[in-house]
């Protein structure tokens, strides 16, 4: 398989080889996107098969990670190129309990390609400040991630809290746990199951597209 020395080396946590195998792979005239998807975030599902086997544990889990955004940084330029500004503007965060952070970097780095301003809160994110900061920057679109079963339940939460406050932006959820059907019951504006979809959604949630 043409990612099978990258998805290693991100297994391994190696963060010289890492970088290296995705410059190489640019040269060899491949797509940043395909690089991302089939070499770097499929490298991070075995890492996650792993740890559910008990054959990796978390420090081994956060160093793959440190491998995956020392590739990332260099696709980064190309999956941002043709970023123009003034699509709306989206508050986006990490639920409350839940320090999972590269899959909703990605969705800003799309989002900001695709010329959306991104308020970025980070990570563990409480409801009062999705709340304060979708006031604050008069946002469109809200944005929240969650990666772990326990933490999605945060959703919920903030979306009640949104409304019972009577903000009316739209909230897009998404994650690995995440589907479509439990969006819906949560009252969610839109459910993304990647960083691209994220962006056709924003858009077309915008009337955009
Ligand atoms: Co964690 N972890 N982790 N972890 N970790 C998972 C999520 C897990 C599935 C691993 C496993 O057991 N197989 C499991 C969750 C089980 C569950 O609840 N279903 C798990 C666990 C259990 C834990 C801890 C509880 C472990 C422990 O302490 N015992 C702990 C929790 C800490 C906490 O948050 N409170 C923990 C900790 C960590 C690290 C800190 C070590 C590290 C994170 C480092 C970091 O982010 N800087 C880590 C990692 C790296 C993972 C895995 C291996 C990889 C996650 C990742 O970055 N993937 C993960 C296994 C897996 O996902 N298969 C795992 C790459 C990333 C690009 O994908 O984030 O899914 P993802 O994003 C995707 C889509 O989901 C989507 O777009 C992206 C692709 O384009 N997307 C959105 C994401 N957010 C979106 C928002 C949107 C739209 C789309 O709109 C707003």
């Amino acid at each position: 398989m043409a990612f099978d020395e990258l998805q290693r080396a991100v297994i391994e946590g190696d963060t010289e080889s890492t970088p290296r195998l995705v410059q190489q792979h640019l040269e060899e005239g491949m797509n940043a996107l395909d690089i991302l998807d089939n070499g770097l975030i499929a490298a991070m599902q075995v890492v996650g098969d792993k740890f559910s086997a008990g054959e990796l544990f978390i420090p081994e889990m956060l160093i793959s990670a440190e491998a995956m955004q020392a590739g990332l940084e260099l696709l980064k330029p190309l999956l941002v190129e043709g970023a123009s500004g003034g699509q709306g503007t989206v508050v986006l965060g990490t639920v409350k309990g839940d320090i999972h952070e590269i899959g909703k970097n990605l969705v800003k780095l799309m989002l900001e390609g695709a010329g959306f301003t991104v308020v970025d809160l980070g990570v563990d994110v409480s409801t009062e400040a999705f709340v304060q900061a979708a006031e604050a920057h008069r946002a469109d679109v809200i944005g929240l991630s969650a990666l772990l079963v326990t933490t999605m339940l945060q959703m919920k939460k903030t979306i009640d809290r949104l409304h019972a406050v009577g903000l009316t932006t739209k909230v897009i959820v998404g994650g690995a746990p995440l589907t479509k059907a439990y969006a819906d019951e949560i009252g969610a504006d839109g459910y993304a199951p990647d960083a691209p979809a994220a962006v056709s959604l924003v858009k077309s949630l915008l009337a955009l597209e």
